[in-house]
């Protein structure tokens, strides 16, 4: 059961926070009141607009610690991912703008330099706040500058091979450098390997707690009176203990280890972070926090509420007329598993994304045969490779914007050696409030050149099923993809045009369903394409100077319209996404600005055919 939510919670220490500044000037029993605060008011906007709640609910007490603690804009703090970075817009200037989350021209999801001097790099894509803030730290050195740099990352982005990259670099670069292990145990599910398990033994064995629970026990056995100044005093010496506690792993990297440390704890988070700010030499602090505290349902299902659609009753209302077709995710994931039924070397491979790509059926139904590597695109690639060559048929389902890790992978480790890996790639397009960090709109431009590959773009749940047999029994590399929603059924609409001269629009994939209004009402011919690579047979029956629009939910430069301007010798109109990067929104805003709605088209295609030679279309 979900609580009632206040969907406007009395905020009022919170509305008095302009700028990190003005947290430190609170008096410190006012800061467990702000975190309240904080935590309802994120609870009530996430309510409408959705989000990532689960992992900004768990760094409350650390945005509010680094605010008390650091100088910023002048420190800089680098939030590995920025799905968690909710807090800290709220304290950083933002909050009057927070009800605009992730809404078109509103506040983003992730941080942006360019929407706060407070965000110090782009966050968005796991893995590259160590290495980010690395630069920063670096270039601090180089000029003689004194500020702090702050990494934030989560256990399962410390995963990442760039994170580990970065780590293996850290003490060969930089005598002043604060890494945030932010463990929660969860990537958006569980996270997995052996860093998992190591921090998970770390916890367990969370000294903090053990020391404090022996402390109240003998505080008890003597009848002491538990004075504030016994609890202080107390405090100090756990933690005088606590700093002492070791990890080989970071020592042996050359950090200074801190933790773990509670991370709810507001004075031991604040005493962590000045231990760590005065440390000659870099340092890790290792935090325990619960993803999702302070909301009971994210705290009971962190997974389910990492990313979170609106759910308030007035938010859910809009969200109903979505069209109830399955998912392309969950399509793909059935498919898959059915496959699996036949055929013992399917195995599929995640890279974190085991509910989002839809292979929750294929890991309950095919424990064995079904690999989560973590948050390591790369990685997931190159095993794939590994799989393939040893005569089995892997599927790494991947989102598009993620994939973008692993286009060497694919090149070298996959097409290079011919192998019949299946990528299916989830997200393929747009995919809204997210925004331009995660838009797949590039995968057609950086995988279209390698040879060797298939790319197929079905348009229909059918048509994604006829796909995947093709991909099966192909003897090399294929990628299907797909974008986020609902699959739709089919059939694709396929208009035969008044003459064979007639212009023809030759969309790809499920943008056919983009065209069919505007081809109707123009009077053209519209044909459904679902392969990019190589290209479909169409084009060479064509007859030839017939005038031919191509539409994509792809970026424009480099795709399936660029890949038939190499071929095509006639009239050609190439539709995609534009040559700069797409804002958040909802698809129809975001297809409304960039001229790619039934309107936009419209004009767009009849401006083309008016401006031919002879013109008599439009
Ligand atoms: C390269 C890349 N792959 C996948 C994702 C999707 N993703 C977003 S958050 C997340 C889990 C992050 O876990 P963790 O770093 O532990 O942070 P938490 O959410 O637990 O705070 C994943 C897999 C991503 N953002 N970037």
């Amino acid at each position: 059961m979900r609580p009632a939510i206040d969907l406007a919670p009395a905020t009022p220490l919170l509305d008095a926070i302009d700028a990190p500044e003005a947290v430190k000037a609170l008096p410190e029993a006012d800061l467990p009141r702000l975190a309240a605060e904080i935590r309802a008011r994120m609870v009530a906007i996430v309510s409408r607009t959705g989000g990532h709640l689960a992992p900004s609910l768990g760094v409350v007490e650390l945005a509010l610690a680094l605010c008390r603690v650091f100088d910023f804009p002048q420190d800089k703090v680098v939030w590995d991912v920025g799905h968690q970075a909710y807090a800290w817009k709220m304290l950083t200037g933002r909050n009057a703008r927070m009800e605009t989350l992730r809404r078109f021209g509103g506040i983003r999801g992730f941080p942006f330099p360019d929407e706060s001097p407070y965000d110090a790099s782009v966050g968005g894509h796991a893995g590259v706040a160590l290495a980010t803030a690395l630069g920063f730290a670096v270039a601090r050195d180089a000029r003689g500058g004194r500020e702090h740099v702050i990494a934030v990352v989560g256990d399962a982005s410390l995963t990442n091979g760039i994170s580990l990259e970065a780590l293996n670099a850290v003490r060969h670069a930089t005598d002043r450098l604060i890494l945030v292990i932010n463990d929660n145990g969860m990537s958006i599910s569980r996270n997995v390997g052996a860093l998992a398990r190591l921090f998970a033994r770390q916890l367990t064995g969370l000294r903090y707690n053990r020391i404090r629970a022996a402390a109240e026990a003998a505080g008890h056995r003597l009848r002491l009176n538990r004075t504030a100044a016994f609890w202080r005093g107390l405090k100090t010496t756990v933690k005088t203990l606590l700093l002492r506690n070791r990890s080989a792993i970071f020592e042996d990297l050359g950090l200074r280890y801190i933790g773990p440390i509670d991370g709810h704890d507001l004075p031991a988070l604040c005493d962590a972070l000045r231990t760590a700010a005065e440390a000659a030499g870099p340092i890790a602090l290792h935090i325990a926090t619960v993803k999702g505290k302070g909301y009971a349902p994210a705290e009971r299902n962190p997974s389910k509420w990492h990313g979170v659609g609106p759910w308030a009753a007035d938010a859910r209302k809009n969200a109903a007329a979505a069209p109830p077709a399955p998912s392309w995710s969950a399509a793909c994931g059935l498919a898959l598993a059915r496959r699996a039924q036949g055929n013992p070397a399917i195995h599929a491979i995640t890279a974190a994304m085991r509910s989002g790509t839809g292979l929750t059926p294929f890991f309950r139904d095919f424990p064995t045969r079904a690999h989560d590597v973590g948050i390591c695109e790369g990685y997931a690639v190159a095993f794939a490779a590994g799989l393939a060559a040893a005569g089995l048929r892997p599927v790494v389902a991947l989102y598009s914007t993620f994939a973008q890790r692993a286009v060497d992978n694919v090149m070298h480790d996959v097409c290079l050696p011919n192998l019949p890996v299946v990528l299916c790639l989830d997200r393929a397009g747009v995919v809204g409030p997210d925004g331009p960090t995660h838009h797949g709109l590039y995968d057609l431009a950086m995988l279209r050149a390698l040879p060797n590959l298939t790319i197929l773009a079905p348009a229909t749940r059918p048509g994604l099923e006829a796909a995947l047999d093709h991909a099966f029994a192909c003897p090399g590399p294929t990628v299907i993809r797909y974008p986020r929603g609902a699959a739709p059924e089919g059939p694709a609409p396929r208009l035969p045009g008044a003459t064979p001269q007639a212009p023809i629009i030759l969309a790809l994939g499920p943008t056919v369903f983009w065209a069919e209004p505007v081809a109707r009402a123009l009077g053209l011919a519209l044909e459904p394409v679902e392969r990019v690579k190589p290209l479909p047979d169409i084009l060479r029956a064509l007859t030839p100077g017939r005038p031919v629009i191509t539409l994509e939910d792809a970026a424009a430069e480099g795709g399936f319209g660029s890949a038939v301007a190499e071929v095509w010798p006639g009239p050609l109109l190439v539709l995609g996404w534009p040559d700069r990067f797409v804002p958040q929104g909802s698809e129809g805003e975001l297809r409304a600005a960039c001229g790619l709605d039934a309107h936009g088209l419209r004009m767009r295609i009849a401006a083309f055919l008016g401006g031919l030679p002879g013109a008599s279309h439009a």
